[in-house]
């Protein structure tokens, strides 16, 4: 008998295992796809809300104006492109699919004045549809913050979230390597910036460029015409002039961030050997704060170049911030470079490679940030050893081949 309610308690403990176990499989479940997938399409709706406002934006702060080429409704393809494909110049969005006509020239290849081209009954901006014309790279991953999904669907790819949790967020990319963002240069400098972008040619912690400096930013472009003509001549001198301490590539894994407008350190894993022994000053001023980075001709590591090259656009009057992308390929590899404020849209720069990058080094852009008090990775990334990877990619799509996408 004490046998049996020994068994019986045994089978009513297992129940309750059985239970919890469970709710905790339940509860780490991503929800059904269905609903994945209408949660992104809300999300969208708003992004391409504020496309619809930024064009309005552009259009009555007197921007367009002084772009190179008449461009009237401030979508980014110029009348005279817009009237070629048979787009209409006074619509951002022609057909009124949820797709601009910029991106449906630029980025998907989907018809822009047909809101299903095809004619299949689907129409182009759904989530696989609008992969039909162009190759793509599926990918899935984690990622631990900070992360943003805003900034995280730009004109190379597009993300959306299956589900997040404790800062992790669990998430599909579609890359969209073959992106060909048309640019109208703007007469330089700049006038009838809208106030929404002026943030960021300001100063900032990190991006603290002086008087001084910005006198000789001012000389190097003074013969500059336009915005894209200044970006790829800080580009080349930044190339010529400046240098890493400790050679090509210098000391990897370093990097600081900011909080209350003072410079956080990451924990001690994340600093190289070789600076261990410089005292803090002596870093700071020579990887760290733009201005005395600029001064010095020095800088670190991606993350450091990215700063520089920041602080010398703002100087300029180039609408400037900081981007980082995420390896797939490899187990790890992050890389930070910039985004510049061209023709009414943020466009990849990278003093490595180039202005209009797409996949930079085979990975996902997971942020785009102004300010480096709204990217604190010395809180999460910080807390983690070094030897750890903050993100993992657990599914690539087949088709892709590193060798057939070229970096331009
Ligand atoms: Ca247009
Ligand atoms: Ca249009
Ligand atoms: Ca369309
Ligand atoms: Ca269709």
């Amino acid at each position: 008998m004490k046998e049996r309610l020994f068994r019986l308690n045994l089978g009513w403990e297992a129940v309750v295992l059985a239970v919890l176990l469970a709710l905790v499989l339940v509860s780490n479940l991503a929800p059904p796809l269905e609903e994945q997938l209408k949660e992104h399409r809300i999300f969208e709706q708003k992004l391409y809300q504020k496309k619809i406002e930024m064009a309005k934006v552009l259009k009555s702060s007197g921007y367009l104006q002084g772009l190179l080429e008449k461009e009237t409704d401030g979508d980014g393809l110029p009348d005279n492109l817009e009237e070629k494909i048979g787009t209409s110049i006074y619509k951002v969005d022609t057909d009124g699919d949820g797709l601009t006509d910029y991106e449906e020239y630029c980025k998907y290849k989907t018809d822009p004045t047909k809101a299903d081209s095809d004619g299949d009954g689907i129409p182009d901006n759904d989530w696989n549809e609008r992969r039909e014309y162009v190759f793509t790279i599926q990918v899935k991953g984690k990622i631990l913050s900070p992360y943003d999904l805003e900034t995280m669907n730009d004109f190379f790819q597009d993300a959306r979230k299956i589900k997040e949790r404790k800062n992790v967020l669990t998430y599909e990319a579609i890359l969209y390597p073959n992106t060909r963002p048309v640019v109208i240069p703007h007469k330089y400098p700049i006038r009838n910036l809208p106030i929404e972008l002026k943030k960021y040619t300001e100063r900032t912690t990190l991006f603290n460029y002086s008087a001084e400096m910005q006198k000789e930013i001012k000389e190097i472009v003074k013969d500059c015409k336009t915005d894209i003509e200044v970006i790829r001549t800080l580009r080349r001198w930044f190339v010529e002039n400046t240098y890493d301490p400790f050679g090509n590539p210098g000391p990897l894994m370093w990097r600081y961030s900011v909080k209350n407008g003072k410079v956080v350190k990451m924990n001690d894993g994340w600093v190289a050997e070789g600076l261990r022994k410089w005292p803090e000053k002596k870093i700071l001023e020579t990887f760290v704060y733009g201005d005395s980075m600029f001064k010095k001709r020095t800088h670190g590591t991606c993350w450091s170049r990215a700063i520089l090259f920041c602080t010398m656009l703002r100087a300029a009057g180039i609408p400037a911030r900081i981007a980082i992308n995420v390896s797939f390929r490899e187990g790890k590899g992050d890389h930070h470079f910039n985004e510049v404020f061209l023709n009414g849209k943020w466009i990849r720069a990278d003093t490595l490679k180039g202005v209009n990058v797409g996949l930079c080094f085979e990975s996902i852009k997971i942020i785009s940030f102004g300010d480096f008090e709204h990217a604190d990775f010395a809180s999460t990334w910080g807390k983690i050893p070094a030897s750890k990877s903050p993100y993992t990619t657990f599914e690539i799509t087949a088709q892709y081949l590193g060798t057939q996408v070229k970096e331009k």
